[in-house]
């Protein structure tokens, strides 16, 4: 029962463990591995239904990676996968997240030190161990050891980035929902709550036959490990480490269930005292009438249970989206009818920063890139390729006027689609921009951000981006702070500062859907939303697989609290046109 999305899971994991085991993330067989990654989301075709040759037909798959698909598919497993997997396990894997730590040097730790896990790595620093390994010095374990506290990757409350646990969270939910048993299923807690780090994932699931769901899902080709294996609850660990919790309820009580696991746990007790308040007991099987005394236990009338929105209704509120339910205001807001109207997928009109393979990075060509946006409904959509000052990326100013040349021609077969010729603008160290003013103006449409420097002080990084918003052809400020969650921080800003400046020059901010950067963060978006900042959401998409990152930056403007009105890309195409225009 794999799908596409599970092979290309399954490839994705063999490139990061082939890439430790042969010591160089360039090795050919990584670079083969990865090759078919990408090709095989180009193909588009379910991958699942071909047979080897047919697979090797597709450019870019190699006949060892071909059988491996097929083994795959025929198995559930892969022989050499499951090799890598004992040989390098999830605890010895996180270390590679370590910015710093490659292969080589993972290797070496190993050998030289025996190291297989953080804490073993913290201990070697502690004693200064890491510092007389060949290649690092002072200056790179005390580089390391910051780098381990910044990840959080230590002791109990270790996370994992929302880039990791969502896509995994969605395949599992999409197989779930191919068992004819299953009514519904959904993943809650924080992840659909769309918090930046998850701690676990919790699935429910809808369903008369738990027995058939759990049998399922103890055999599932995710799990390395049963942490619980019960009649309706299973808890298992990934081969990353990362634990999920699959609950199976009865159909009607899939509402409250949800409503239950979701949270936040400050929402939820919120729920339970409002009530309380109105002689009602909410539990994660319904809500339930307790306002007669002398009926006991089963014998009370259930109230609402089916669905989350009947649940809120009966309380007096109106549905509270997942991303809203933190305990900041939205119970209170919900009561007064005073909940924004918050901007969803929907609403969305078009993509303001969009790659095509005109920037280093692009890997679909403009024809492609135009069609995808074409395909999801567009009105219009900017082409926003690299400037020139981003090294390798970047494009020369001759080479961006050819390219607006060529979109014009492609644009010709949208009649019904505006194609905006525009242009990702680098912020320099000290807030510099690419090309001259005057080539910049030209652009119909520009979005400016920071992809390096990452280590200047706040008011350094407060100053690089007032100048970039105060500059003229800016339309709107890309990926704020540049951090890859869980991986890399970003700059540091005064945020109070920036925003006033977005609002003195009418320069919007982006909420990026990629998600290792979702960013601005919700908080920063809540903050700006305060002050009416204009927002735009967007893919950053480099590939045609990638436009599904919308939903993605639509629920985290959500999340903090985005209306519909202040989101530019939602608005019809004469007013986002007028407004573009007038700057
Ligand atoms: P996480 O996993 O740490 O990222 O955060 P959550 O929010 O997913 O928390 P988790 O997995 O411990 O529990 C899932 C949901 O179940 C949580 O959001 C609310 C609900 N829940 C768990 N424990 C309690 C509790 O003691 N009281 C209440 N009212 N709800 C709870
Ligand atoms: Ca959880
Ligand atoms: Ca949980
Ligand atoms: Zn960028």
């Amino acid at each position: 029962m794999a799908t596409t999305r599970d092979v290309l899971a399954m490839l994705s994991e063999l490139v990061t463990l082939t890439a430790l085991d042969e010591g160089s993330p360039q090795s050919f067989k990584v670079r083969a591995y990865e090759k078919a990654g990408l090709a095989i989301q180009s193909d588009g075709r379910d991958v699942t239904t071909l047979t080897v040759a047919e697979l090797v037909k597709i450019d870019g798959v190699g006949k060892a990676t071909a059988s491996k698909i097929q083994e795959f598919v025929a198995t559930g497993n892969v022989e050499k996968l499951a090799d890598l997997r004992k040989r390098y396990p999830p605890e010895f894997v996180e270390l590679s997240r370590i910015p710093g730590v490659g292969p080589k040097t993972l290797a070496l730790m190993r050998a030289e030190l025996g190291i297989e896990n953080v804490e073993m790595l913290r201990a070697a620093i502690d004693e200064n161990k890491l510092q007389s390994l060949p290649g690092l010095g002072a200056a790179s374990e005390a580089k390391i050891a910051k780098a381990i506290e910044r990840l959080g990757l230590t002791g109990k409350d270790r996370r994992t980035p929302i880039a990791d646990a969502l896509p995994l969270a969605e395949r599992l939910v999409d197989d779930l929902l191919g068992l004819t048993e299953v009514v519904d299923a959904r993943f809650c807690g924080s992840l659909r709550r769309m918090s930046e780090t998850i701690g676990d994932i919790d699935i429910t699931v809808a369903s008369e036959a738990p027995e058939v769901v759990m049998s399922y899902v103890t055999s599932h080709h995710e799990v390395a490990d049963l942490v619980v294996s019960g009649a309706t609850k299973t808890s298992f660990l990934t081969p990353g480490g990362l634990q999920i919790d699959v609950r199976v309820v009865a159909p009607d009580q899939f509402g409250a269930a949800t409503l239950y696991f979701t949270g936040s746990k400050a929402h939820n007790i919120a729920l339970r005292q409002r009530a309380i308040d109105r002689n009602m007991l909410l539990n994660e099987y319904g809500l339930i009438d307790t306002s007669n005394e002398a009926l006991h236990g089963d014998e009370r009338p259930i109230i609402a249970s089916k669905t989350e929105a009947e649940i809120y209704d009966a309380l007096g509120l109106p549905y509270i989206p997942a991303p809203l339910r933190e305990a900041t205001g939205e119970i209170q807001a919900g009561n007064d009818s005073a909940l924004p109207e918050l901007i969803e997928r929907s609403h969305i009109r078009g993509d303001l920063h969009y790659h095509t393979d005109r920037s280093g990075d692009g890997r679909s060509s403009v024809e492609e890139m135009v069609q995808a946006a074409h395909e999801s409904g567009y009105d219009y959509l900017a082409i926003t390729d690299h400037g020139v000052d981003l090294a390798i990326n970047g494009s020369t100013a001759e080479e961006m006027l050819e390219h607006r040349a060529h979109i014009a021609e492609v644009a010709e077969a949208y009649p019904d689609m505006t194609i905006l010729w525009g242009c990702e603008l680098n912020i320099g160290a000290s807030g510099g921009l690419d090309y001259d003013a005057d080539f910049r103006a030209l652009f119909d449409y520009t979005v400016a951000s920071v992809h390096s420097h990452y280590d200047q002080t706040v008011v350094e990084q407060t100053d690089r981006l007032l100048k970039a918003i105060a500059d003229p052809t800016v339309h709107s400020i890309g990926h704020l702070t540049g951090r890859y969650i869980g991986r890399r921080p970003g700059i540091e800003i005064d945020y109070d500062v920036m925003i006033d400046a977005l609002v003195e020059f009418d320069v919007a901010l982006e909420v990026n859907g990629a998600l290792q950067r979702l960013d601005a963060a919700s908080d920063v978006v809540r903050k700006a939303v305060a002050r009416d900042v204009k927002l735009v959401i967007n893919t950053d998409s480099h590939h045609t697989s990638e436009l599904g990152r919308m939903d993605y930056g639509v629920r985290t403007a959500q999340r903090g609290w985005a209306p519909r009105d202040l989101v530019v890309n939602s608005w019809d195409k004469a007013r986002f046109l007028a407004w573009a225009r007038q700057r």
